[in-house]
């Protein structure tokens, strides 16, 4: 019987070889900071070519302090970069996978990653071996994707927790919440992690617990967004500053700060949800708060939008400033401000898009104008990405309408703030 305390001797002499598959906003962090401890790292690319991209530094996370990183690791060869497909992969002790989980266009989870990890795992004797799971997937899925091999090997689910553009709260410093499929998988995850992180390691007593915490902690994200964004309809409605309200509100101990917006957007909190309403589905469970509150905030660009119907006129110039998630990250994906800029377009209202981290190629490639920062009639904050607070003063006149899907103004500009919860005029 294999109980690991071989594989856990290699840990922790750092002679355990570690394999982190998909080096993404998760797996990249978590690739370099186990190089920098003493390990010899593997990171394993979706494809040759972006393996080699990779390795010439071009990849667009590579940020200069990262880029310093990689450099030096790569030179004392702690750390390189190969594709999935790889001799390598066989060699590894402890894999660590953080692929992307995203949800398809019927809202359903779309496992293709996983289960092409799974493919290139398959043929490799995996005995005594160490696999994590660090992507985000519903309860019983890493058993399932991950534990149907034929051989002895140790599973553990350690659902990911970055949080991008926050440099406070790194891979290290984040609370480790683990499950093993046995104790000792437990075990092993616990000396692993034990070996880079600061904060504490949670272990908890199955697969399922860990996959099932990450669930509940972005659907209460995404369920508590929705809420405020709810009652800041209504606050609006009452000519009640929701900022003031949650000003008040926040004195009490249990309540749990959330703003309302333009919408919420990323891969995980608009996304995560999905993942574990589609598995109560299939058991039979319903949970309207769930997807009452994920249609909530869904419907949070419409909202946005009909103020500017309410307050554009024909041949009015608009300027959309950001187009990002979420502040001063230059990431796209699931953006509400995209799905607000196509209400403007199919509605012919004309308007350009500026965001300091989004280069105006990548701008017009999504069929939206490129602008720049000049007087306008109507200003759009799409993100409140810290620049703005210069920024706008390029854009906004006396005359200039504010629609602030941020509630990033505070006093009246312009002609008026329009804000989500919240009118200065
Ligand atoms: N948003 C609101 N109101 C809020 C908070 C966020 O509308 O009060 C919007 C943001 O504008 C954005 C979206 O929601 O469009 C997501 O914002 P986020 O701060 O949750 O950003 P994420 O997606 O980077 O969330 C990450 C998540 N990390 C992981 O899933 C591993 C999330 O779990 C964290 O709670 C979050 O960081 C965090 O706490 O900052």
């Amino acid at each position: 019987m294999i109980d690991g305390s071989d594989l856990s001797q290699k840990i922790n002499k750092k002679v355990a070889k570690i394999g982190v598959i998909g080096l993404g906003y998760v797996g990249l962090p978590l690739a370099l900071l186990f190089a920098k401890k003493g390990f010899t790292v593997t990171g394993f690319a979706r494809d040759e070519k972006k393996a080699a991209l990779f390795m010439e530094g071009k990849h667009h996370l590579l940020t200069s302090e990262v880029d310093n990183d990689l450099r030096d690791l790569l030179e004392k060869k702690k750390f390189n970069v190969t594709h999935i497909n790889s001799k390598d992969l066989k060699d590894q002790d402890v894999l660590i996978i953080c692929v992307p989980t995203p949800i398809d266009e019927n809202k359903k989870p779309d496992l293709r990653d996983l289960l092409g990890v799974a493919d290139s795992l398959s043929p490799i004797d995996l005995t005594g071996k160490l696999i994590v799971n660090e992507s985000t997937v519903a309860p019983f899925t890493t058993r399932k994707v991950f534990g149907r091999f034929k051989s002895k090997h140790f599973l553990v689910s350690s659902p990911e927790r970055i949080d991008p553009g926050n440099d406070t709260k790194t891979t290290a410093t984040i609370p480790k919440v683990i499950g093993g499929i046995n104790k000792q998988s437990a075990k092993l995850a616990r000396v692993l992690y034990g070996n880079i992180m600061k904060a504490e390691i949670i272990e908890v007593g199955s697969l399922e617990a860990a996959e099932m915490a990450k669930m509940l902690e972005n659907t209460y994200r995404a369920v508590n967004i929705a809420l405020i964004d709810e009652f800041a309809k209504v606050s609006e409605a009452c000519g009640i500053d929701i900022l003031e309200v949650i000003k008040a509100a926040k004195t009490k101990w249990s309540f749990q700060v959330h703003y309302p917006g333009l919408g919420v957007g990323g891969h995980c909190i608009p996304v995560d949800p999905y993942y574990i309403v589609s598995l109560a589905n299939d058991l039979g469970v319903d949970m309207p708060v769930v997807t009452s509150g994920l249609s909530e905030i869904a419907g949070m660009p419409l909202f946005v939008f009909g103020k500017v119907l309410r307050l554009y006129k024909k041949g009015m110039k608009v300027l959309v400033y950001g187009l990002t998630y979420k502040k001063d990250v230059g990431d796209l994906r699931e953006s509400p401000v995209i799905v607000f800029c196509k209400l403007l377009k199919n509605k012919g209202i004309e308007f350009s898009v500026y965001d300091p981290f989004i280069n105006p190629s990548s701008v017009e490639k999504m069929g939206f104008v490129a602008g720049n920062l000049e007087k306008t009639d109507v200003f759009v904050v799409g993100t409140d990405h810290s620049a703005l607070m210069q920024d706008y003063h390029k854009a906004v006149d006396d005359e200039t309408i504010i629609i602030d899907g941020r509630n990033f103004f505070t006093t009246k500009k312009g002609k008026g703030v329009y804000g989500v919860g919240r009118t200065i005029i």
